[in-house]
């Protein structure tokens, strides 16, 4: 009488799963049984209908796509007093203890080429301080400033999970309160061939991979941080990713918009660098607000322009969300759950003998969940323009576009400008990289306020010098 699960793949069309299953040692049939615990049948066999049906996924929809209408920055033209209104609220809230931050750090890296989680990669100009530390650091002097700790929680991967928490504990939580910081591990989905059969990645593991930074959504509720959050009075979780050191993690303008308009979820934008950059758009189609990624919307739509030379299509989305609590509970199940999006890979998986096979082109589809996926669902969805240079600048790639180098000259861009703004003496070239590497510590000052704040107590200032680090005594 074979196990109920595999009787249960079999009915399903999925026997190839356990086809070297009465071979394997009983640890490893173990192993597999619990790895296909993990599969979503209806699911996989929904996804095969839908997304991998003869002539491919239905192609992203077009028709009446728009521009989404954002809330400009006072610079910019916006209304300043509507600005200064948010960020009171922002900062009301902050001190009533109702915001989390929430980094999501469960991707693979790949392209980045580096061994370990990405979190654990060293960024800054002249601590080489790794990304969890400047976010830790920068979450830490936030709740200084506003007198409520915050809560940090981080998604993980099953590839990640251990070495993260490792990290964070070797690293006496870099000065955070241990007990507020809470790690979780995104869920999984299968890689299937392109007939939706289940791959194996060898004979005793299927091919599982993250299931995108949507999959967030799912683990937020299964994990019970939203539980925790409405026990701890937290009703919003201010969303960004592991690879964005610039990130503002909780900005007290952005929190007021949001909360202020009753919105559920809101994002930042920043006008696009030029138009094939690899960002999302920010666009509304049927009355809703929805984000199409760079790889969905054609050249042409990307290039767009408007009469005065403008892009049409202009607000890129960085990642940086704000979500509610309730928000999140809805979205992680029932009838508005994300779409998945296809992609197609080189999986390595096994031929019919159980000998190992490394494709050179795609052999088959991994399926994931986008978080901005979410905007169409949820209420009064507010979009607020940043400046890239105080909220965005990601290391993705070893060389070149968004790469540490890319990085750390926009950390240095940034340190320079709030200097200066507050009457320091630094040379700069033409775009404010300074001649010198400083660092200022999230703990000195972690934006514009802050830092205005700590300098302006500093006594003696110190001399700007190759490798200065600015700290709190
Ligand atoms: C993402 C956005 C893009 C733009 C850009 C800004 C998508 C599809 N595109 O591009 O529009 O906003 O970011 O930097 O999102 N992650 C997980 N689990 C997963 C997959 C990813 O936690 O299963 C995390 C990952 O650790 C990282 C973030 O999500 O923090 C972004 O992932 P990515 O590098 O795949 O996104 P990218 O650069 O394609």
């Amino acid at each position: 009488m074979p196990h109920p699960l595999i009787e249960k793949f079999i009915r399903a069309g999925q026997p190839q799963v356990f086809a070297f299953f009465p071979k394997l040692e009983p640890e490893a049939q173990g192993r597999l049984l619990a790895e296909a615990a993990e599969v979503d049948l209806d699911e996989i066999s929904r996804l095969t209908r839908t997304l991998l049906a003869k002539g491919g996924a239905p192609g992203v929809k077009l028709d009446g796509l728009e521009p989404a209408p954002y809330e400009r920055r006072p610079e910019h033209g916006g209304d300043g007093a509507a600005w200064a209104r948010a960020k009171a609220a922002g900062e009301e809230a902050l001190r009533g203890g109702r915001v989390a931050a929430f980094t999501v750090a469960g991707g693979q890296g790949t392209r980045l080429g580096y061994d370990g989680p990405k979190g654990t990669f060293r960024v800054t100009p002249v601590r080489h301080k790794p990304l969890f530390q400047v976010f830790a650091e920068k979450i830490r002097a936030a709740g200084a400033r506003y007198g409520r700790p915050l809560h940090w929680f981080i998604m993980t991967s099953h590839a990640n999970h251990a070495a993260t928490e490792t990290f964070f504990a070797e690293n006496g939580f870099f000065g955070l309160d241990g007990g507020r910081v809470h790690f979780f591990r995104q869920g999984r989905m299968p890689a299937v061939d392109f007939e939706g059969k289940i791959l194996l990645e060898t004979v005793d593991s299927i091919a599982l991979s993250p299931d995108g930074h949507g999959g967030s959504l799912r683990a937020l509720e299964r994990s019970g941080a939203l539980d925790l959050m409405k026990r701890e009075g937290v009703d919003t979780l201010s969303y960004f990713q592991v690879d964005n050191p610039l990130v503002r993690g909780v900005d007290p303008a952005f929190i007021g918009w949001h909360l202020l308009r009753g919105s559920e979820m809101s994002s930042k934008t920043v006008p696009k660098a030029y138009a094939e950059e690899k960002v999302g758009h920010f666009c509304t189609q049927d009355g809703r607000t929805v984000v199409v990624e760079y790889s969905d919307l054609p050249l042409a739509l990307q290039r767009e322009t408007e009469a005065g030379g403008r892009l049409r299509f202009l607000a890129g989305s960085i990642a940086i969300h704000l979500l509610d609590r309730e928000f999140v509970r809805r979205m992680a199940g029932g009838a508005s759950a994300l779409p998945f999006h296809r992609a197609d890979k080189k999986i390595v998986t096994v031929d019919a003998m159980g000998q190992a096979v490394k494709p050179v082109k795609p052999n088959g589809v991994k399926f994931e969940l986008f978080v901005f996926d979410a905007l169409p669902f949820a209420r009064n969805p507010v979009i607020i323009e940043t400046l890239r240079a105080d909220d965005f600048s990601p290391v993705k790639n070893a060389e070149g576009v968004d790469s540490p180098q890319s990085c750390r000259d926009d950390q240095l861009r940034q340190f320079a400008r709030w200097l200066k703004g507050n009457g320091a003496a630094i040379e700069t070239d033409a775009s404010g990289l300074p001649r010198l590497a400083i660092e200022v510590s999230p703990r000195f000052g972690y934006d514009e306020d802050s830092f205005a704040d700590a300098w302006k107590k500093l006594s003696p200032r110190p001399e700007i010098r190759d490798g200065l680090y600015l700290e709190t005594p």
